[in-house]
Protein backbone atom coordinates (compact mmCIF):
# COMPACT_ATOMS: atom_id res chain seq x y z
CA UNK A 1 0.00 0.00 0.00
CA UNK A 2 1.29 3.28 -0.62
CA UNK A 3 0.52 5.70 1.96
CA UNK A 4 -0.67 8.62 0.10
CA UNK A 5 -2.37 7.00 -2.66
CA UNK A 6 -6.36 7.49 -2.60
CA UNK A 7 -6.83 4.55 -4.41
CA UNK A 8 -4.82 2.33 -1.83
CA UNK A 9 -7.24 4.00 0.52
CA UNK A 10 -10.12 2.76 -0.99
CA UNK A 11 -9.54 -0.39 -1.94
CA UNK A 12 -8.42 -0.58 2.57
CA UNK A 13 -11.43 0.73 2.81
CA UNK A 14 -10.07 3.76 4.79
CA UNK A 15 -11.88 6.19 2.30
CA UNK A 16 -15.54 4.85 1.54
CA UNK A 17 -16.57 4.51 -2.21
CA UNK A 18 -19.35 2.37 -3.56
CA UNK A 19 -18.25 -1.02 -3.78
CA UNK A 20 -19.78 -2.87 -6.38
CA UNK A 21 -17.56 -6.24 -6.42
CA UNK A 22 -14.27 -7.69 -5.28
CA UNK A 23 -12.13 -10.21 -5.22
CA UNK A 24 -8.86 -11.01 -3.34
CA UNK A 25 -6.84 -9.13 -6.03
CA UNK A 26 -9.51 -6.46 -6.77
CA UNK A 27 -11.76 -3.97 -6.02
CA UNK A 28 -14.78 -2.23 -8.06
CA UNK A 29 -16.74 0.81 -6.94
CA UNK A 30 -18.35 3.69 -8.53
CA UNK A 31 -16.72 6.35 -10.07
CA UNK A 32 -17.53 9.74 -8.22
CA UNK A 33 -17.54 11.87 -11.21
CA UNK A 34 -19.83 9.43 -13.90
CA UNK A 35 -19.28 9.97 -17.25
CA UNK A 36 -21.90 7.58 -18.40
CA UNK A 37 -24.93 5.69 -16.36
CA UNK A 38 -22.59 2.93 -15.44
CA UNK A 39 -19.16 3.88 -14.71
CA UNK A 40 -17.42 1.83 -12.49
CA UNK A 41 -13.56 1.45 -11.67
CA UNK A 42 -11.72 -1.93 -11.04
CA UNK A 43 -8.73 -1.23 -9.25
CA UNK A 44 -5.55 -3.97 -7.98
CA UNK A 45 -5.08 -3.91 -4.59
CA UNK A 46 -0.82 -3.88 -5.30
CA UNK A 47 -0.18 -0.38 -5.74
CA UNK A 48 0.77 -0.45 -9.16
CA UNK A 49 1.45 3.30 -10.68
CA UNK A 50 0.45 3.52 -14.50
CA UNK A 51 0.61 0.26 -17.17
CA UNK A 52 4.36 1.11 -18.25
CA UNK A 53 5.08 -0.20 -14.62
CA UNK A 54 3.47 -3.51 -15.41
CA UNK A 55 5.70 -6.33 -16.70
CA UNK A 56 5.59 -9.64 -18.01
CA UNK A 57 4.29 -10.70 -14.91
CA UNK A 58 1.42 -8.89 -14.28
CA UNK A 59 -0.64 -10.55 -17.78
CA UNK A 60 -2.13 -12.49 -15.67
CA UNK A 61 -3.71 -9.47 -13.31
CA UNK A 62 -4.66 -7.48 -15.85
CA UNK A 63 -6.08 -10.22 -17.58
CA UNK A 64 -8.26 -10.71 -14.45
CA UNK A 65 -9.37 -6.99 -14.28
CA UNK A 66 -10.43 -7.03 -17.71
CA UNK A 67 -12.64 -10.06 -17.12
CA UNK A 68 -14.02 -8.65 -14.05
CA UNK A 69 -15.38 -5.42 -15.95
CA UNK A 70 -16.72 -8.74 -18.14
CA UNK A 71 -18.61 -9.91 -14.83
CA UNK A 72 -19.60 -6.44 -13.97
CA UNK A 73 -20.66 -5.72 -16.97
CA UNK A 74 -23.16 -8.56 -16.46
CA UNK A 75 -24.55 -7.63 -13.20
CA UNK A 76 -25.29 -4.01 -14.28
CA UNK A 77 -27.37 -5.05 -17.47
CA UNK A 78 -24.83 -3.76 -19.89
CA UNK A 79 -22.97 -6.74 -21.72
CA UNK A 80 -25.43 -6.88 -24.59
CA UNK A 81 -26.20 -3.16 -25.31
CA UNK A 82 -22.20 -2.86 -24.82
CA UNK A 83 -19.95 -1.32 -22.54
CA UNK A 84 -16.21 0.08 -22.70
CA UNK A 85 -13.54 -0.99 -20.35
CA UNK A 86 -10.67 1.48 -20.61
CA UNK A 87 -7.53 2.36 -18.98
CA UNK A 88 -6.15 5.99 -19.09
CA UNK A 89 -1.83 5.82 -18.91
CA UNK A 90 -0.41 8.85 -17.86
CA UNK A 91 -1.25 12.98 -18.22
CA UNK A 92 -1.87 13.11 -21.51
CA UNK A 93 -4.58 10.27 -21.83
CA UNK A 94 -6.26 11.73 -19.13
CA UNK A 95 -4.94 9.60 -15.88
CA UNK A 96 -5.43 11.59 -12.99
CA UNK A 97 -5.00 8.93 -10.28
CA UNK A 98 -1.68 6.94 -10.32
CA UNK A 99 -3.15 3.89 -8.93
CA UNK A 100 -4.18 1.67 -12.37
CA UNK A 101 -7.81 1.06 -12.75
CA UNK A 102 -10.12 0.04 -15.60
CA UNK A 103 -12.94 2.47 -16.16
CA UNK A 104 -16.11 -0.35 -17.26
CA UNK A 105 -18.63 2.65 -18.85
CA UNK A 106 -22.07 1.83 -20.12
CA UNK A 107 -25.74 2.50 -20.52
CA UNK A 108 -25.39 5.45 -23.29
CA UNK A 109 -24.41 5.37 -27.02
CA UNK A 110 -20.34 5.91 -27.42
CA UNK A 111 -18.84 7.79 -30.19
CA UNK A 112 -15.12 6.64 -31.66
CA UNK A 113 -12.26 8.12 -31.77
CA UNK A 114 -12.67 8.80 -27.85
CA UNK A 115 -11.62 12.40 -27.06
P1 LIG B 1 -8.32 8.70 -14.46
O1 LIG B 1 -8.60 10.12 -14.83
O2 LIG B 1 -8.30 7.72 -15.62
O3 LIG B 1 -7.09 8.61 -13.58
O4 LIG B 1 -9.58 8.26 -13.57
C1 LIG B 1 -9.69 8.57 -12.22
C2 LIG B 1 -11.13 8.45 -11.87
O5 LIG B 1 -11.23 8.38 -10.47
C3 LIG B 1 -11.99 9.63 -12.31
O6 LIG B 1 -12.94 9.21 -13.26
C4 LIG B 1 -12.67 10.10 -11.03
C5 LIG B 1 -12.43 8.98 -10.07
N1 LIG B 1 -12.23 9.40 -8.70
C6 LIG B 1 -11.34 10.32 -8.25
N2 LIG B 1 -11.43 10.43 -6.93
C7 LIG B 1 -12.37 9.53 -6.51
C8 LIG B 1 -12.89 9.17 -5.23
O7 LIG B 1 -12.50 9.69 -4.17
N3 LIG B 1 -13.86 8.23 -5.20
C9 LIG B 1 -14.32 7.62 -6.35
N4 LIG B 1 -15.28 6.72 -6.20
N5 LIG B 1 -13.85 7.94 -7.57
C10 LIG B 1 -12.88 8.87 -7.65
Amino acid sequence: MAADCLFCKIAAGEIPAETVKQADEWVAFRDINPQAPTHILIIPREHIPTLNDMGPDGAGLLGRLLLAAKEIAADEGIADSGYRAVLNCNPGAGQSVFHIHVHLLGGRAMGWPPG
